[in-house]
């Protein structure tokens, strides 16, 4: 089994563990990048206002002065407009020489104050979220407002199981990175692959040990140093990285290292696995499965990456799984991270699924299209530069999306030290962002409702949530009643509550202002199979797998439901449920589009037109043909595979300008010779014949022989 680290990049060589990084790698150290950088000069942040009828253009560069933007943008009134952020070269003397000027109507300094948004000074740092040249993930999670209750802890470590980190980097070289381990396949038998020299070993804390990159890119994401001048700063100011190097200079690996790097670190004190990698055949890979199972039962959270497809459309992970995203064991193990981009759009490479993936991240600045699209700065190890440690690379993938769910694990993990693996990852999931809107039909042209997790991550809201036990119901003081599941509060109706059988004696009374911190998620839906619709609305649900489906007339009767079994709920009740797709007609269902003739038969949800002859050959009955508006209609798409619905197996068919008799069987139409149709007894008189172009239409097979 073999591993690639989930960054598209353009080592996507060998072997099936992915880096789950985007083709574009761009790697250059911070001069080479086309953005301006700090001044080396000390700049004192000053507020500043101009005397009334003075201006910006009386500054004289001696001054040293420089006006950074208007302190009130928005406002009108000439004395707001006056008033500036600008930046002072140079000594208090400057400082009092403009103050004498005469220029000025007051100058002050730009000082901190207490519980003001953090911002670090660094260069590629920005507080705008819609910054697409700088780190604008930052505020978009509302990271800045998140240290404002934590900055991190040297307490929390993250585990990143990858390429191994390079401590030396002038962002991650300050102590943070501390020791690790190092197990994998060194030298592989270039045929049949068998390892060659596989290393055991520790790493010494502030080494590198990366001589990809890919892990050092992870690395800063959750941690670079912030306030040094340098480069970006990373989700948490204060934490302890742990390299665990499993994956070779390719970026690939096998699951055995995989496993035995989970459980080091489960071992040696992390609280928080970052597994930014992945593989395709690793379902019931009992050796990773176990690891992820000893992580979990220590408390410790596993967050992976969704994996980047090769098409870039995103895989749909409930039909092709990747593993360990997938590898939930009927528990959750993993907390999986889809990648959006800088307007929550899924990025085009991720992949997404209801069953692995549990919320999003940005993972991509812009993704338009493959030539377009736009990565996210982190520090880079470049293996061409092994000795150059400043410096940094823009990179897309589902890698890039894990470790910033990492990051804000561990800011969490540092607020309450406390808190389960599990209970972490329950926190994250129910303080997400939804991203519904953003996602009408990214998932391989249909809603990604459901299919990117919760939605897209939110620092602030996943350090404020409050802490609820999970399963409990609460009731507010006006009486609605919740049942907090995944760190979220579902309302749970009447007819749900007496339906599941829930206890009055179990519900905690909550007071609504601390309710109204719990994020809200869809309502608590009626069981599965039930029949519902609201009093005054004309909509038919059914219940299945907890999502309420849409039934139409036809849908309804073709699927054998019973009118008398529906139950009635106050029209208010319906929007708060998960809304799925509308349920599919049973197979063999006969419709029209309203106001023609022409007749379908459902199959697999698709239709095929049927036939005067197939209609009456089967024993249909006309009034069972249900007239659907063009809407309906249209919804249920040409059965690609039959465009005709042949006749019951068994007819005997000829067209009517050519003598070749056709037996039907398994639906096809399949031609008898003379000698075959007297030997299977047949007689003439049960020879149907119809219009030849009515025959080529239906399915055709292979000869009788
Ligand atoms: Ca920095
Ligand atoms: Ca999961």
């Amino acid at each position: 089994m073999r591993y690639e680290a989930y960054i598209r990049n353009k080592r996507l060589g060998r072997a099936r563990i992915l880096l789950w990084l985007s083709p574009g790698l761009f790697v250059s150290s911070l001069a080479g990048l086309a953005v301006p950088r700090v001044a080396a000069e000390t700049r004192a942040p000053l507020v500043i206002t101009f005397a009334a009828g003075r201006g910006p253009w009386e500054l004289r560069t001696d001054m040293g002065l420089t006006l950074e933007s208007r302190v009130y943008p928005f406002a009108h009134a000439a004395s707001l407009q006056r008033v500036w952020r600008a930046t002072l070269a140079g000594d208090a003397a400057d400082y009092r020489a403009l103050e004498s000027s005469g220029i000025f109507e007051s100058l002050s300094p730009d000082l901190p104050v207490n519980s003001d948004t953090v911002v670090p000074s660094e260069p590629y740092f920005t507080t705008d979220g819609t910054d697409s040249t700088k780190q604008w993930w930052s505020s978009k999670l509302r990271i800045p407002e998140a240290w404002e209750l934590s900055k991190g802890s040297r307490d929390t470590v993250v585990a990143i199981v990858d390429t191994g980190i390079n401590g030396r980097h002038e962002e991650l070289n300050d102590g943070r990175v501390g020791s690790g381990y190092i197990t994998y396949c060194q030298v592989e038998n270039p045929i049949g692959g068998q390892c060659l020299v596989h290393i055991s070993a520790s790493i010494s804390a502030n080494e590198n040990s990366d001589d990809n990159g890919h892990g050092t890119l992870v690395a800063g994401l959750i941690g670079a140093i912030p306030n040094n001048g340098k480069g970006i700063a990373g989700v948490n100011w204060n934490v302890r990285l742990m390299p665990i190097k499993t994956l070779n200079s390719n970026g690939a690996g096998v699951s055995s290292d995989v496993a035995a790097g989970i459980v080091w670190a489960t071992d040696n004190g992390a609280s928080i696995i970052n597994l930014s990698l992945g593989g395709n055949s690793l379902e019931g890979n009992t050796v990773l499965t176990n690891a992820l199972s000893y992580a979990f039962d220590h408390s410790v959270l596993v967050v992976a990456a969704a994996g980047n497809d090769a098409a870039l459309v995103g895989s749909d992970l409930d039909i092709n799984p990747v593993y360990p995203v997938c590898d939930d064991a009927g528990r959750n193990l993993v907390l999986g991270v889809a990648a959006v981009d800088i307007n929550d759009r899924k990025a085009g490479f991720s992949n997404y699924g209801r069953s692995c993936i549990d919320l999003s991240a940005p993972g991509v600045t812009l993704f338009n299209t493959d030539k377009d699209q736009k990565g996210m700065l982190s520090t880079y190890f470049d293996p061409a530069r092994p000795t150059n440690n400043s410096v940094y690379a823009f990179a897309s993938g589902t890698s890039i999306a894990a470790p910033l769910v990492s990051g804000i694990a561990a800011l969490l993990k540092s607020l309450h030290p406390d808190l389960s693996g599990a209970a972490l990852r329950d926190r994250i999931i129910g303080s997400t962002d939804n991203i519904d809107s953003a996602n009408p039909d990214n998932c391989q042209g249909i809603s990604c409702t459901g299919r990117l997790g919760s939605g897209r991550i939110n620092a602030l809201k996943a350090l404020e949530a409050r802490n609820l036990t999970s399963d409990s119901l609460i009731k507010d003081s006006s009486g609605r009643i919740f049942l907090i599941e995944n760190g979220l509060k579902r309302p749970v109706s009447d007819f749900v509550f007496g339906q599941r059988g829930y206890s009055s004696a179990s519900i905690k009374n909550v007071a609504a202002t601390e309710i109204e911190t719990i994020p809200q998620g869809s309502a608590v839906a009626p069981l599965d199979g039930t029949l519902v619709k609201g009093e005054n609305t004309p909509t038919v649900y059914t219940v299945s797998n907890g999502i309420l489906l849409p039934a139409s007339y036809l849908s309804f009767v073709s699927n054998g439901f019973n009118f008398s079994t529906v139950v009635t709920v106050p029209d208010s009740e319906i929007p708060g449920y998960t809304i799925g797709p509308n349920l599919v007609p049973g197979n063999g269902a006969l419709m029209r589009a309203s106001g023609t003739p022409a007749v379908y038969f459902m199959h697999e949800g698709k239709k095929r037109l049927i036939s005067y002859f197939s209609f009456l050959n089967r024993g249909l009955k006309w009034e069972d043909v249900v007239p659907v508006g063009s809407e309906e209609f249209d919804r249920y798409r040409i059965d690609p595979t039959v465009t005709l619905e042949p006749p019951l197996d068994g007819t005997l068919l000829r067209g009517d300008k050519d003598t070749t008799i056709y037996l039907v069987q398994d639906g096809q139409l399949r031609s008898l010779s003379l000698s075959k149709f007297e030997q299977m007894k047949f007689q003439f008189s049960q020879v149907n014949i119809i219009p030849e172009s009515e025959l080529q239409g239906y399915p055709h097979g292979e000869a009788v022989l």
